[in-house]
C-alpha cells in the first residue's frame, strides 16, 4: 500500500501537563521514525500534494483556524513561556458562546485540555499532517484500494473549534470531506484508537452523510472523560449516525473485536461507500498511557476485519505511544488488511 509521509512534523514537539510539571508530550517526533522503519519493507512512500484549505473550512470554524495560525507569534510577544496553553476553560454554567479577547482566554476557548499545547512548529506541522490525509483520500478516490496517511500530529480529538488530546486539525475529517466531494454519498469513520474520537464525533454529529463509529476506553475512567458514552447517537439529521463502544480497562482482543464487529455491521447497514480508519494503536498492552491489553499479533486481525468490508479505505495515524512497538503494530494493521484483500 502507498504510505503518505513527510518531514514537516519535525519542529512540533509540544509539552503537556503531567501531575505536577510540564513534560515533553508523549506524542513525539520519533513516532514517525518507528512507523516508517516498520512499514518500509512492504509498502512504498509518497509525498503529499498541496493542502486545499477549503477542506479545513468545511470541518473547522474560521475563527479557530485564524486564531491557531497566529497563536504562537502572539504568545511569544505577550508571554514567551515554552508552550502556549489555556489555564481556564468554559466549564458548567459558564457562557459558552462569548469569545474572550485575551490570549489566555482564547487558549481556553479554543482548547479543552492541558495535555496539549502549541509550540513554534505546531501549526505548520498540523497543516502538513492534514495534507497527508487529503492526499491519501484523493488517491483512494482516484482508484487506489487503500492508503495510509502517516499523520503527525494526530487529529481525532480536534473538534470544530478546539485543540486537545495532542490534536489540532481533524485529519480523518479532512479525508471524509475529500471522499464526499469525490461523490461518495455516505462515508464511514472507524476509530480504533484507545481514546474516544470526540473531535470527529463533534464535527459530524448532526450529519447523516457520515457515520462515525468509535471503540475506546470508557470515558468514566479515561480521557476525554466527558464524551464517548454509548448514549451519544447523533443529533437532528445525524441521529443514528454516531456509534460509541466504550470498554473497560483491561480489555483484550476478544472483547475488543466484538465491538469492532458491531461497528463493521453498522457501516455495512448504513451503505457507506468508503471508510476512514482512525488508526490509533494505543490499545497496545505496553502503551505507557493506556489500559487495554492488545498484543502485536492482534493488529493483523483487525486489519483483516477492515479489509472484509470491501470499501475504499484510508488509514490515518492517530495515537500509539509505546514508540518501539508502534511501527510493528501499525504495520500489523496494514499487512493484515493487505493479506485479507489479496
Ligand atoms: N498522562 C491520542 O491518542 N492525555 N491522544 C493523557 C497522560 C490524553 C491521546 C495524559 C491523551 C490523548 C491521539
Ligand atoms: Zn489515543
Amino acid at each position: 500500500m502507498l504510505v503518505v509521509t513527510s518531514d514537516d512534523h519535525l519542529a512540533h514537539h509540544a509539552l503537556e501537563l503531567d501531575s505536577t510539571n510540564l513534560i515533553p508530550s508523549w506524542e513525539t517526533p520519533t513516532r514517525v521514525d518507528s512507523v516508517r522503519r516498520a512499514v518500509a519493507p512492504d509498502h512504498r512512500f509518497v509525498g503529499p500534494g498541496e493542502l486545499d484549505v477549503s477542506l479545513l473550512h468545511a470541518i473547522h470554524d474560521g475563527e479557530y483556524l485564524a486564531f491557531m495560525a497566529g497563536v504562537w507569534d502572539r504568545w511569544v510577544a505577550e508571554e514567551a513561556g515554552p508552550a502556549a496553553m489555556g489555564v481556564a476553560w468554559p466549564a458548567r454554567r459558564f457562557d459558552q458562546g462569548r469569545r474572550p479577547t485575551a490570549l489566555r482566554g482564547l487558549l481556553g476557548y479554543h482548547g479543552f485540555a492541558a495535555d496539549c499545547s502549541v509550540v513554534g512548529g505546531t501549526w505548520s506541522a498540523a497543516l502538513a499532517s492534514a495534507a497527508l490525509a487529503q492526499t491519501a483520500a484523493e488517491l483512494v478516490a482516484g482508484g487506489e484500494r487503500a492508503m495510509f496517511a502517516l499523520c503527525r500530529p494526530p487529529g481525532h480529538h480536534a473538534t470544530r473549534d478546539q485543540f486537545g488530546g495532542y490534536c489540532y486539525l481533524n485529519n480523518a475529517g479532512v479525508a471524509v470531506e475529500v471522499f464526499r466531494r469525490s461523490g461518495v454519498e455516505r462515508v464511514a469513520v472507524l476509530d480504533i484508537d484507545y481514546h474516544h474520537g470526540n473531535g470527529t464525533q463533534d464535527i459530524f454529529y448532526e450529519r447523516d452523510d457520515v457515520l462515525v463509529c468509535s471503540i475506546h476506553a470508557d470515558p468514566a475512567f479515561e480521557f476525554p472523560y466527558f464524551c464517548g458514552h454509548a448514549s451519544e447517537t447523533g443529533h437532528g439529521a445525524g441521529e443514528g449516525y454516531n456509534r460509541n463502544e466504550p470498554l473497560p480497562a483491561g480489555t483484550e482482543l476478544a472483547e475488543w473485536l466484538t465491538a469492532v464487529d458491531r461497528c463493521v455491521d453498522a457501516i455495512r447497514d448504513a451503505g457507506c461507500g468508503a471508510v476512514v480508519v482512525s488508526t490509533g494503536v494505543d490499545t497496545f498492552e505496553a502503551d505507557p498511557i493506556s489500559q487495554f491489553l492488545l498484543r502485536t499479533d492482534d493488529y493483523p486481525v483487525v486489519g483483516a476485519r477492515i479489509a472484509d468490508m470491501g470499501l475504499p479505505t484510508v488509514f490515518v495515524l492517530e495515537g500509539g505511544y509505546a514508540v518501539d512497538a508502534l511501527g510493528d503494530n501499525v504495520a500489523g494493521v496494514l499487512n493484515g488488511f493487505e493479506a485479507a484483500s489479496a
